[in-house]
């Protein structure tokens, strides 16, 4: 089997110091849980940014402070700026980051309720548009699916030339207004991609590590973090992002699966890779 790579989703848009104090806002505090991350084993970083109050945004300028102050203390990872942001904001400024071109980016396909009153709003001509514009930087995207439906959506667009084959998708599993997160769901999922496509799973809350469990023996790769999921087991929260890598990688070890380094990772994904 494929070695495993271990995404850190270390901040997201929506979680914050309420949830876990040590979600990261300021620039250092994003540094410092990636490098922590990086260190346990992940290969990738999905990021999102936040101002120093906690307020998410898609400033090109902070997602370059911050990219920057990540390879300063891990050259060689890979970082994979999100461009589905937070709930409500425009296509223009969820794609700020791309300008930077990252190696890779998220390209999220499909609508979903986000819980509450909230929308994740992204049209067929929004992905239309997002596929265009990777594709234009050499991005390679990350295909975010909520749903089975978006599996389909992704397909469909993928022969019509707005995204490259072989795709990698991300099945995010239990957002409320999204597919759950037991076995069924991702047998399902993992069934129901093309061939030769490569998939990360991410469970939000509690099944985080049921869905990772999972991935590492079917061959997947697995998603763990802040984004996701602030707790290390019940009622207990993780101190970092990084015991949550922690115990992913006691988890793949137990199971035989061996970690991708970031290098290992691009051969996988068939990204450049980086000197
Ligand atoms: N924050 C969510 C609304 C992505 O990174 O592409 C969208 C999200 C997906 O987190
Ligand atoms: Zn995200």
């Amino acid at each position: 089997m494929e070695k495993l790579i271990i995404t850190a989703a270390i901040c997201g848009a929506e979680v914050t110091k309420e949830n876990n104090p040590a979600v990261p806002y300021t620039v250092e505090e994003i540094a410092e849980q990636a490098y922590g991350a990086y260190k346990a084993g992940a290969a990738i970083i999905h990021l999102h940014v936040r101002e120093d109050d906690g307020t998410p945004t898609q400033s090109a300028e902070r997602f370059k402070a911050c990219m920057d102050a990540i390879y300063a203390k891990c050259p060689d990872v890979i970082i994979q700026p999100s461009t589905g942001g937070a709930v409500g904001m425009s296509n223009d400024e969820r794609l700020a980051p791309i300008t930077l071109n990252p190696e890779m980016a998220t390209l999220d396909c499909g609508t979903c309720n986000f819980g509450g009153d909230d929308i994740f709003v992204n049209t067929e001509n929004t992905i239309k548009e997002f596929g265009e514009k990777m594709i234009a930087r050499n991005i390679k995207p990350e295909v975010e699916v909520f749903d089975k439906g978006m599996i389909d959506m992704a397909i469909r667009l993928s022969k019509k030339g707005y995204i490259k084959k072989p795709m990698h998708f991300n099945f995010v599993m239990g957002v409320n207004g999204g597919i759950s997160g037991e076995p069924r769901d991702l047998t399902f999922m993992a069934g129901s991609i093309p061939e030769g496509s490569t998939f990360t799973v991410s469970g939000v809350g509690r099944y985080e590590f049921p869905m990772v469990t999972m991935a590492i023996l079917l061959g997947g790769h697995a998603r763990v973090g802040f984004e996701d999921n602030v707790y290390l087991s019940k009622g207990v929260l993780a101190k970092s992002n990084a015991e949550l890598v922690e115990k992913v990688v006691r988890i793949a070890k137990e199971l035989g699966r061996e970690i991708a380094t970031p290098a290992e990772a691009r051969e996988i994904l068939g990204l450049a890779a980086k000197n």
